[in-house]
């Protein structure tokens, strides 16, 4: 919630969600690379807080944007956001995974997905002249569930993990991805739904030739479409999701599943490189027990750099070649030798530790190297230690 209603009434009727908690994008996973989003309940109270591909935002309380903000700024990337310090690459055609930290089963909507192209850096882009183009929606999925079933219901059994698909047809670039969802359960109300846009940094490689047409932020909805302004606890609903269109050669969407860390990656920084704390050298085992699949993975990842163009072509040319090196080897082993394996023993660096809250993650609960930090309820990774 976040909000202090002004009607008693209301605010009786929205009682009962109030303490739960929202959440915001945590990580980001391409291609088995991790990279860390912004933490708005945490970086604004760091003196350095880290350089990331996640957009700055000033809602400390994991906020909302309300429909009556959707003209103006905040609906961009979220409330006073600021350009990420840094930016993913990304192949057009494969996926991103999308975590956030927690999100609560009553906060019922779509999942929306855009991308903007950046004239230039996205670090240095200006906000209000981003146009949006729409790359994946699924709205209400079933509305014979209690309430209905909905995107943000999926993204929860995905261990609020969702994953998009970079349209494999668009031109190569920088592109800035606002995922989002909307929250219904007080949307039959004026001004009810909740917007919870959040952004991040990508290069985009390879690709087409397409480059979309997209909105404003500013002009995606207003308080009165019947996407936001909806009852959705009625039988029967037909959802009709806000926005643009999706693009040609979008899919609506793709499977939802989890995927991998093999090793961490840094967020690239305009000119200079990977973001501190530094170049990330990982070498060890990731063993998941219940996929009875162990995966080695020995990779050393440092983002690609983007230089730029203010920089002398030469410089450019040298600054943009991979300087990724990595050696995956996947091997499926027998359930019953990776499960002992996985039971002894501490985790390896960048492997799965902890407790997840399903009870789902049989492994290591130890780290060999670094320590076990939690991302969200149901993923705990041995990271280096600081
Ligand atoms: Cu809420």
């Amino acid at each position: 919630m976040g909000i202090v209603r002004i009607s008693p009434f209301i605010a009786a009727l929205t009682a009962a969600t109030t303490v739960a908690a929202h959440g915001h994008v945590s990580h980001i996973v391409i291609d088995g690379l991790f990279y860390q989003g912004y933490d708005p309940t945490s970086f604004p109270y760091q003196a350095n807080p880290p350089t990331v591909v996640g957009w700055a935002t000033s809602q400390t309380d994991n906020g909302f944007v309300e429909p009556n903000s959707f003209a103006n700024a905040d609906i961009i990337c979220h409330k006073s956001s600021v350009n990420a310090g840094g930016h993913a690459q990304v192949a057009a055609g494969s996926s991103i995974s999308i975590s956030w930290d927690t999100w609560p089963e009553s906060h019922k909507g779509p999942m929306i997905d855009y991308l903007a192209a950046c004239d230039g850096d996205c670090e240095s882009a200006d906000k209000a002249a981003l146009a949006f183009f729409k790359i994946d929606e699924v709205g209400l999925i079933d509305d014979s569930a209690s309430n209905g079933f909905w995107g943000s219901d999926v993204l929860i059994q995905n261990n609020n993990t969702w994953l998009v698909q970079i349209p494999s047809n668009i031109k190569a670039g920088n592109y800035v991805l606002r995922h989002e969802t909307i929250a219904l359960h007080s949307a039959g109300s004026a001004n009810g739904a909740q917007a919870y846009p959040q952004c991040i940094n990508l290069e985009v490689t390879g690709g087409g030739a397409d480059v979309p047409a997209g909105t404003l932020a500013t002009e995606l909805y207003t308080p009165q479409d019947p996407g936001i302004l909806v009852n959705i606890y009625t039988t029967g609903l037909a959802y009709t999701i806000p926005g643009p269109a999706l693009i040609a050669g979008a899919s609506s969407s793709v499977a939802q599943s989890s995927s991998a860390i093999t090793a961490t990656g840094t967020a690239t920084v305009p000119g200079g490189g990977a973001a501190a704390p530094g170049t990330t050298t990982a070498a060890g085992t990731t063993t998941t027990a219940a996929a009875a699949t162990t995966t080695a993975a020995a990779a050393t990842s440092t983002a690609v750099v983007s230089t730029p163009t203010t920089l002398a072509t030469s410089t450019r040319a040298a600054a943009t070649s991979p300087t990724t090196a990595a050696t995956t080897t996947t091997t499926t082993a027998a359930a019953a030798t990776t499960t002992a394996a996985a039971e002894v023993g501490a985790q390896s660096l960048y492997g799965q530790c902890g407790m997840d809250a399903g009870k789902n993650y049989a492994g290591p609960t130890a780290c060999a190297e670094g320590t076990c930090k939690s991302w969200n309820p149901y993923y705990y990774q041995c990271v280096a230690t600081a």
